[in-house]
Formats: C-alpha cells, structure tokens, sequence
C-alpha cells in the first residue's frame, strides 16, 4: 500500500503530484502567485513526507527489538541546510531535479530559499551534525537532543571593515523539516529549596520545592541514513512557559505582570550563545543547559520504561555521550531522578549513571572550562548542588584512600575549586559521573592525559580513550563537490565510497594518468571559479581564479593565529614594495570566520584583515598578484563552497591548542593540501597524506611548552629578524590604517610583550614553508599529484569511522537495519503511545 503513493512514491511522476499538492494546500498557492519561496517549501514538504514515513518504520523497529539507544546530548547541532542534503541521502536527487524542471524551475534556486539553521558556534556544533548524519548511515538506533534556539549564530555584516552583529531569525518563514510534539511536553524546575523527610517506608529522602517551572516541547528533526532506510531523530526542546499561567493572572491581577513572566521563562530557548571557548558564567547559559539536559533525561526514561519496569538495564539500553561539558549537569540530574523520583539507593544510581554516561572533552585552552559559580548553581538548582557535594564528598574519600595525605591532590582534583567564590569544576563533574572520557584527536588526548585531567588518568587510566574527529563525506564531498565525487564514482566504478570512505586509495592508481590528472586539475579549477564569482558578487573584489587560493576558514581566535598569516601577507607585500618586478606566486588569500561579539582581539583581527585588503587590492605595485578577501558571514554553506576551491588550507593554531579541528579534514578531502602545524588531527592528516605531500612548520607541543617554561621572550625574535620587525613596524607607523590610527596597537603589544601563541616565534618557519608551498604551486603537475594523494588517503576521516569506534569501544551499540515493507505495525487502537 504505501510502494507509489503520492506521499511516499519516488519516480518524478509521484513526485511532481505530491509537490503540485503540497504547493496548493500546504502553501495555499497556484502557478499564478507562489513565489520561488512557496516552491521550496512544497518541495521540502514533498521529501519530508519520505522521511516520515522512513522515521515512522525506524521508531517501531527500535521499539520492537528494544533496541540499546544512543543519545547525543550537545548545547549544539550545527546541521546547515537539509534540503539537498535529504535528497541526496534518501535517494531523490535526480528525480527531484527533473520533477522542477519539468516545471520550469531551477532546483538550486530552490535550493537557496532555505534559511540557514545556524545552532551551533563551529567545530564542536558541526561535528555533532556530522555524527547524526554517519549514525543514520550507520544505521544506529540513535537520538540527537539540544535545544531549538529561536535566534542561532548571529549574522555577521563588515561595516568599515569591523564585524558588526545581526540577530539571526531563522525561522521567520516557517521550517519545514521541523515536527512540534507538544504531546511530549515536560516539566522543568528551577530554583526553590529543598526539604528531607522520611517516607512511609521509613527511607530518607528529599524533596525539591521549586521555584518556578518551565516546560519543554520537542521539536523533531528528521535526519535521514544515506541510501539506507534508517531515519533517526533530532529533537530540539523549546522552553514554554508553565500551564499555570492562566491561574496566576487569576490570583495576582496582573494581566501584563504575568505575561512579562511568560517570557521571561521563554527566554530559554531564546539565543544561542555565540562565545566560543570561553565561558562568561551567565545565568541564562545554565538555564539552557539545564533545561535541555532535564527535558532530555525525562524523555529518555519515559522511552526505557516503555519497554521496563526497573531500572536495572538502563546502562544496557541507554549510552548518554556527553559532547563537552555542557550538558554535564546531567550527571546530577540522573542522579537525582533516580533518587527522587524513582527511589533508588545512592549506590545503585551511581552505578547506573556512571555505566550510562561518557564525556567527550573538546578543548584544552583554560578559559574554556566550564565552572559555575557555588551560588548561582545552589540559587537555580539546589537539589544538584547537595548532589554534587555528595559525590565529592564520596569521590574525595575515594581519593584519600588510594593517596593518603596528599591534600594537594585532593585540592586539584575536587569537583569544588576552593578560592574567592567557590566554584564547580564541571569537567571534573562529568570525568567522575562517566565510564569514558575521550579526546578528539591523539594529540589531543595524549594533553589530556598528561597535562589536563593528569591526576584522573593516572587514578582511572582505562576511562581514558582517543576517538579522532570526521567528517561526513556524504556532505563534504558528495553534496559540496559533486563534479569530484562523480569523477570518483567514475573511476572506482560505483559509489560505494561513500559509505567507505578508505576505498578512496583506489584513486592512487590514477596518480601518473594525465587524463585523470587533468580532470582533475579541470574540476579544481571550475570550483576556484565559482567562489571566484561569488567574491565578485559580494566583496566587489576581482580575484584571479588561476592564482592559488590560500583559504583560512573557522572562528577568528587569537590562538587560530589568522593573524599569522597576515603577518605573511605583509611580508609578500614588503617584498613586492621593495622590488615591484619581483617573481612571485600570484595568490588570493580568502577569510572568513566570526568572532565572538566580546571578544575584542578577535574582532580588531578582523578589521586587520580588511585594513590590509584595502591597502594590498589597491596598491599598483602589486598589480593584482595578491588579493585579499574576508568572506562575511561563514556558515556551513560557505563552507560547502569554499572547501572545494581552495589549493591551500592555513592550519596554523599554535601546537597544543587546537583539540582537534575538522575543517583541516574537508579542506584535504577536497584537495587542498594543507600548511600547518603539529596540532590536533593535523599530525594524523600528515601521517596518512605522507610528509612529502604536507606543509609542516612551527614549534611541536613539546617545544611550546619548553620555550614557556624557559622564559620566551616576543621582543628578541622582533629585534633579531629585519623582515619581521619591518612587518610589525608598518602596524605600529599605521600604514595600513592612515584614518584610524593606533587601532591595531593592541595586537602589537600583544605580540611585542606577551605572544601568548608564539607568532613571532613561528613567523620565520611559517613565511619560509609558505615560500615552500609557493613554489610547489607552480609545478602544476606535482601539485595534482599531491592534491590526488591527499584526497585518496583521508579514508581515516570519515565520520562513519568515528562513529563506529564510539559504537565498538564507547557505546556498545549494534546496528539494526530498517525494512520498508514489513508486515504493519500495531493498529492505533492497540498500540501503547
Ligand atoms: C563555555 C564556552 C565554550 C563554548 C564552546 C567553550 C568551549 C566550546 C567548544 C568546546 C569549542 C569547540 O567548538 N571546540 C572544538 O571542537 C571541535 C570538535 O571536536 C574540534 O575539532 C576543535 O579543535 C575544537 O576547538
């Protein structure tokens, strides 16, 4: 019954039905009046109908075979736009090209209409999209939970230069994908006090007596398996205000009080915040994070009690992955559900929860360590501040035993950091509550272990696990370079690829073809000039589609060092001005990134870029050989066209800083190859692509930390190097900046006199790689080869290995494949809700 019907059929003839219906009674239009607007819904709506139908069919099998479920818990879901992204997954691509243009119209153009879902900041937001997208593929019963920002990442406009904030209203329009459950309200509490009491059976127990309540309604989205039939969930919690509100107009009077306070706990799910790595301890951000943590936790045990009537399996069917700390509240919020709410004994609720939870840490950089005040955390949740100091208290004990008298150790590893305002170290909190922590790179862990959580390590040294980050080809190479992943389909003979990424190094048989080089070189070329155009119709900078494109792309960050390469870029522009007929490689270097609307360094970096833009784009002696571009507003689709065109990717963090980075990867899965440092997955994208076919330059970890500890000392590489100090001179004379003059002091004394990143110290190794890089460019047929070799072996950075690692060694989670066309499901009358 449902093989052809018009909301499941797949030929371009159910399809065009479908979409002629959606457009007349969901959009209320005709030819005459809808609007390029109207036909992208009524198509979204059309492939949406496929995904329900697919979701419906996953939800029963995992119900059915009480499936052990994986839930993703992240304050992030950086997803970007589905629309292309469900065709391509669920197999509708083609068909739904020809169904528009058998009505005239233009599938991409469509395509464009779809806001943006920006819920996410970048690295840690991105990846937890790219992971839902290989737990479909993978087919793992999975749900993904955070919250439906009202607001996502701000847009970001240049306006002289300097980013300037835009809220982001993303659905204005109406969104299409999403499926409000209001039916799966729950309740959440905040603030109040608590009471003990003993309860009939003479047990011990507390009671929280909150002070207001907020409720959650899930929002879901559908995330579709690629080619498969699997159709998992991300369900988003927006905060409404209690079903009392009607009462207190009632009892108070006052109308307008009481609708102030309906906002007030609306405010919620509101804004997503925008400060990446570093925590400003504001109240709201808790509330968040509370908020999402309780709606999910409650939903996640209303779903196992479907199937049990104890909690005895819980572990057995539920693995909560913690990404990062923010949704590390959870430990107590178990914690107390199963105490308080379902009586459980404090020894076989720790079991459960420490067997539920894994952590995954994303950071190393200090500022970015969530710790939250004693006395915010005990005014808006005051039951998990007694649960929390008894976990201490016990994992303290627990800590005296195995090193008796070590007070120093008790200090640096309790939850509570002591000190003027105590606060709660959450890193520790989620470390302690979770069976494995694991970093996301094998740098990254190797700091974690020995510098950062030392003392856990060496207490629990089998909780500690590596699980370097991917990336999910479906989109970043299947969907952003479709000319490429056609020619890799060609010449591997299928797609199977696509879900096996290592078959990838089948390419290397291709390496000495020059027909295949040529293709090559030919695709890379036609994305160069695509982005090229795009420059021109938004920056009105004319760039040379066949000069190397040199591409920095993430969050401006003083330890990302964008303004490493500015240095650089100053250094090809002394040099030119000092001798106009010199023979350099003509480049364009693009940006683009956001700062964090406070963080003031980030954003006068950004005006750097665009102060020497301004100066080196114009400037006659440079005739055009280096332009310099800042792309406002990045964003995933940005990025799905700027990854593709790039020859170079700048990976420059300072060694030890950068956990991870997954930008790194797209970048090298698209052909680029990369200048960068021994830093987070880096090393690994050097190792698989080979030394010969990677830009390495800059101090390791080991020498950062060495050359700290030794006293380092900005100002002698400053004195000691002519062309660095000429560089940094020509900041401090303002010539960048003849109207605005001292604006970029700030940055010098920070390199002069701090150098918290150590520019000055990598400066040298940097501009002499880069000149390295420049040469290698000119040898096109090396550089392809290159650029074939490090697109055939990042087979490793897939996200569907990653996400199969967590399921082997993390989750201990199975797939279980979805058929479409099995016996029906329980009729509505006898099936439980
Ligand atoms: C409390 C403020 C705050 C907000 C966000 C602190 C820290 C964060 C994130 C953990 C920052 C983040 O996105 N980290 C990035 O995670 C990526 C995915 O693992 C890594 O690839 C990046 O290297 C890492 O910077």
């Amino acid at each position: 019954m449902y093989c052809d019907s018009d909301r499941t059929g797949m030929t371009v003839g159910t399809l065009k039905r479908a979409f002629l219906d959606n457009l007349h009674y969901i959009q209320g239009k005709d030819a005459y009046f809808a609007t390029a607007y109207d036909y992208y819904m009524a198509l979204a709506y059309t492939v949406r109908d496929r995904l329900v139908h697919r979701r419906i069919k996953t939800a029963q099998a995992y119900y059915e075979k009480d499936a052990k479920m994986v839930y993703y818990l992240s304050a992030e879901f950086l997803i970007g736009r589905l629309l292309l992204n469900n065709l391509i997954n669920v197999g509708l691509y083609e068909q739904a090209k020809q169904a528009m243009a058998d009505f005239g119209l233009d599938l991409t153009e469509l395509m464009d209409r779809e806001a943006e879902p920006g819920l996410g900041n970048g690295g840690l937001g991105r990846l937890a999209a790219c992971f839902l997208d290989s737990l479909a593929t993978l087919e793992i019963p999975a749900i993904g939970y955070g919250i439906r920002y009202e607001f996502g990442i701000f847009e970001q406009q240049i306006s002289g230069g300097w980013q300037q904030e835009v809220p982001d209203n993303w659905l204005r329009f109406g969104n299409p994908w999403e499926i409000a459950r209001p039916d799966y309200n729950v309740e959440v509490k905040f603030g109040g006090h608590t009471e003990a009491f003993t309860d009939a059976q003479g047990r011990y127990r507390v009671r929280w007596i909150a002070e207001t309540t907020v409720f959650g309604t899930p929002y879901d989205t559908p995330v579709a398996g690629y080619k498969n039939n699997t159709v998992n969930t991300l369900r988003l919690w927006s905060a409404r205000a209690g079903e009392d509100f009607n009462l207190q107009v009632f009892n108070a009077g006052d109308y307008t009080q009481a609708v102030a306070n309906k906002t007030f706990s609306e405010n919620i799910s509101k804004v997503l915040y925008p400060a990446d790595q570093t925590l400003q301890g504001k109240e709201l951000r808790l509330r968040q994070q509370y908020f999402f943590v309780a709606c999910s936790l409650q939903d996640i045990i209303r779903l196992y009690l479907r199937n049990h009537s104890t909690f005895e399996a819980f572990p057995d069917k539920a693995a909560i992955q913690l990404n990062d700390t923010h949704p590390s509240i959870g430990v107590a919020e178990l914690m107390r559900l199963l105490i308080d709410e379902h009586q459980l004994n404090w020894d076989v609720a720790w079991d459960i929860t420490q067997r539920t939870f894994a952590y995954t840490n994303h950071t190393l950089l200090s500022e970015a360590l969530e710790r939250w005040s004693v006395d915010l955390f005990g005014r808006l949740l005051p039951r998990h501040l007694e649960i929390i100091y008894e976990i201490n208290y016990r994992f303290l004990n627990e800590i005296r035993l195995r090193y008796p008298g070590n007070t120093a150790r008790l200090a640096r590893m309790s939850l509570v950091e002591e000190g003027n305002g105590k606060q709660i170290r959450m890193a520790h909190l989620a470390c302690v509550g979770s069976h494995t922590v694991n970093g996301v790179a094998e740098l990254h862990t190797d700091l974690i272990k020995q510098e950062l959580l030392r003392d856990f390590y060496e207490m629990y040294p089998e909780k500690f696990q590596n699980k370097t980050n991917g990336i999910t080809p479906r989109r970043w190479l299947l969907l952003s370079n479709p000319q490429l992943a056609t020619l890799i389909t060609e010449t591997l003979g299928s797609e199977h690829w696509v879900t096996h990424l290592d078959e990838l190094q089948q390419l290397e048989t291709q390496i000495e073809n020059p027909t295949f080089q040529a293709r090559w070189q030919a695709i890379k070329q036609s994305n160069k000039e695509r982005l090229a155009e795009y420059i021109w119709r938004n920056n009105q900078i004319e760039v040379d589609p066949y000069s190397l494109f040199d591409v920095q792309i993430k969050r401006i960050h003083e330890y990302k060092r964008q303004h490493l390469c500015v240095l650089h870029i100053i250094t090809l522009y002394e040099q030119i001005k000092a001798n106009p007929a010199i023979d350099i490689q003509p480049r364009t270097f693009i940006f683009g990134g956001k700062a964090a609307p406070g963080y003031f360094m980030a954003k006068t970096i950004i005006k750097l870029i665009n102060s020497v833009a301004e100066m080196v784009n114009h400037d006659p002696d440079v005739a055009g050989r280096i332009k310099v571009v800042f792309l406002n507003n990045y964003s995933v689709s940005l990025g799905e066209m700027a990854y593709p065109a790039a020859d170079l990717s700048e990976q420059v963090s300072t060694a030890g800083k950068e956990a991870s980075g997954t930008g790194n990867m797209k970048f090298a899965l698209n052909g680029a190859l990369t200048i960068g440092t021994l830093d987070g997955a880096n090393v690994e994208i050097r190792q698989e692509a080979g030394p010969e076919n990677f830009f390495l330059f800059g101090l390791t970890a080991q020498e950062v930390m060495s050359l700290k500890a030794e006293g380092y000392n900005p100002y002698d590489y400053y004195l000691s190097n002519p062309m660095l100090k000429k560089v940094i001179d020509s900041l401090i004379s303002d010539y960048f900046n003849p109207r605005e003059p001292g604006i970029f002091q700030p940055i010098v004394n920070s390199l002069l006199y701090h150098d918290e990143y150590m520019l000055l110290a990598d400066y040298q190794s940097y501009v002499d790689c880069q000149a390295k890089a420049a040469a290698a460019f000119r040898d096109k047929t090396h550089w392809t080869k290159m650029s074939i070799l490090n697109v055939a072996r990042m087979g490793k950075f897939s996200s569907d290995r990653t996400i199969w690692e967590y399921c082997q060694d993390i989750w201990r989670v199975e797939p279980l494949s979805i058929t479409l066309d099995v016996p029906q499901a329980p009729s509505p009358l006898t099936a439980r809700v």
